[in-house]
């Protein structure tokens, strides 16, 4: 593709979108700058292509297509059928999966998707078996009332917030915490490891129907064989939420045991984050849940998104070519790199290092929460964010935690060297900024002091390491 073809698509959209409401031309034009500009360093975000970008601003974003491929509750789905069939084609070669269903919107769709499956075939099918009827509309009302208690009252066992799970994997705030009966593996106090014999002892208690693998804040791989064997073992359902490390599954950075596709009846992500596409979600899993996973749209899912599924058909299309392992590889090359500058500046991190694509800081360290850091390193040009670190003082709000990853840069073309550069910055910012006091002399938690010289200094530094690393430089918007 050419910067011509690419700018000119652009610079002509925004044009058609200046000429009705220019405030959004303008706030698109400034957001491209803004990430320009800024050390991207959020472990969870990315830049799609251009390709990407482009596939989802296009009429098929008025298209309603309940059903799935062929199968439709409305008519003149044809091209809808195009896209999804390729989305879901793309998803099953790139991972190597039996099924691929590509309609969920976000990663918390594709977790209810897989919730919903899981109970579904474990706990609905077996119901409507014994009484003998083929759907839920055709029980009685007092088989209908004992299932929803059934189906309402299952376990799950995940990874807890703290330790680096995510809030859908049975957060009391969350719906995940709500719908199941819920508890959590942590990790080792003294190592920040999964410890795996903890995770089959909690599972041999609490004998949940649902084991949950995944993370969105664990600097390490994961032993996937190790935990679909603990849940064979209790006779739960393994169930892989990848949304974080999914590039790195297509990349093939993570393999054999760190793979969860071979070993999970159920795999989940978002295309976003490693996985450089468009914002949504996916579902992988094995042929005998497949037709469950397909009832996503209407069980727990609106109209899909036609757009979003082309972007998504045109991002897994790239993941699959050869150059996208070259580029998981770097993101993980990338975040030791961080990592090792970062602790021989004295920094301390959780886990003591990283195997994947993001880094866990524990800033009390350098006397500050999360929030101060997360903060102190804004006003430095250097976006993160604060996250908990296991057995958080702090909390989920102020936390103890920096959490940054490489997935950003990487795809900008930073490399190891431009990584020690940026634990230089980072380690500055954060030796330098000092938490303040409240106005009765009882220490702050969100307040700090930082000279504003050094600050500016800092981000001029972070915009100068970011020079020769253009991004979207086949774009032109002026
Ligand atoms: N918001 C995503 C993250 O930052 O990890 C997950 O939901």
């Amino acid at each position: 593709m050419s910067r011509n073809a690419e700018s000119t698509a652009f610079r002509s959209a925004l044009e058609v979108i200046r000429a009705v409401e220019p405030r959004v031309a303008d706030a698109i034009g400034a957001e491209l700058t803004d990430q320009r500009e800024s050390l991207k360093l959020i472990a969870s975000e990315n830049y799609a292509s251009p390709a990407t970008l482009l596939a989802m601003g296009n009429w098929f974003s008025d298209k309603y297509a309940e059903g799935t491929v062929g199968r439709r509750f409305y008519a003149g789905c044809q091209n809808v059928d195009t896209v999804e069939a390729l989305a879901a084609e793309h998803a099953r070669e790139l991972f190597g999966a039996a099924h691929a269903y590509v309609q969920p919107h976000s990663g918390i769709d594709a977790n209810l998707v897989a919730f919903w499956a899981v109970l579904a075939d474990r706990v609905e099918s077996p119901a409507l078996k014994k009484a003998q009827v083929r759907q839920v509309n055709d029980l009685t009302e007092a088989d209908w009332f004992a299932l929803r208690r059934e189906l309402g009252n299952q376990r799950m066992l995940g990874m807890s917030l703290d330790a680096g799970g995510h809030l859908t994997h049975g957060f009391r705030p969350n719906i995940s915490g709500k719908m199941f009966d819920q508890r959590s593996y942590g990790t080792d106090p003294a190592t920040g490891l999964i410890d795996y014999d903890q995770v089959a002892e909690a599972a041999r208690e609490f004998k949940p129907l649902i084991l949950v693998g995944g993370y969105s804040a664990y600097p390490r791989k994961v032993n996937f064989r190790i935990l679909r064997e603990i849940a064979d073992s209790v006779g739960a359902t393994f169930m892989v939420d990848m949304a974080h490390f999914a590039g790195l599954v297509a990349g093939k950075v993570f393999t054999g045991d760190f793979d969860p596709v071979p070993h999970a009846h159920i795999v989940t992500t978002t295309t976003h984050k490693s996985l450089r596409g468009p914002r949504g979600g996916m579902v992988l899993c094995q042929p005998e849940l497949a037709d469950q996973v397909d009832r996503g749209c209407p069980m727990v899912l609106g109209g899909p998104l036609p757009h979003v599924m082309a972007a998504k058909a045109v991002a897994l299309a790239e993941a699959r070519r050869p150059d996208f392992a070259d580029y998981a590889q770097r993101i993980v090359d990338n975040a030791q790199a961080l990592a090792e500058g970062l602790l021989s500046r004295g920094a301390k991190l959780v886990t003591g290092g990283t195997d994947n694509h993001l880094v866990l800081i524990d800033v009390s360290g350098y006397g500050l929460t999360g929030r101060q850091a997360e903060q102190a390193l804004l006003d430095s040009g250097i976006v993160t964010n604060r996250n908990s670190v296991p057995q958080d003082p702090n909390g989920a709000w102020y936390t103890s935690g920096i959490r940054i990853g490489t997935p950003a840069l990487t795809t900008r073309g930073l490399g190891t060297a431009e990584m020690d550069q940026t634990a230089e910055l980072m380690h500055t910012v954060l030796t330098q900024t000092t938490a303040g006091a409240n106005a009765d002399g009882t220490p702050s938690k969100a307040k700090y002091t930082l000279d504003p010289a050094l600050a500016d200094k800092i981000a001029r530094q972070a915009t100068d390491l970011l020079a020769p690393f253009p991004l979207y430089p086949t774009v032109d918007l002026t």
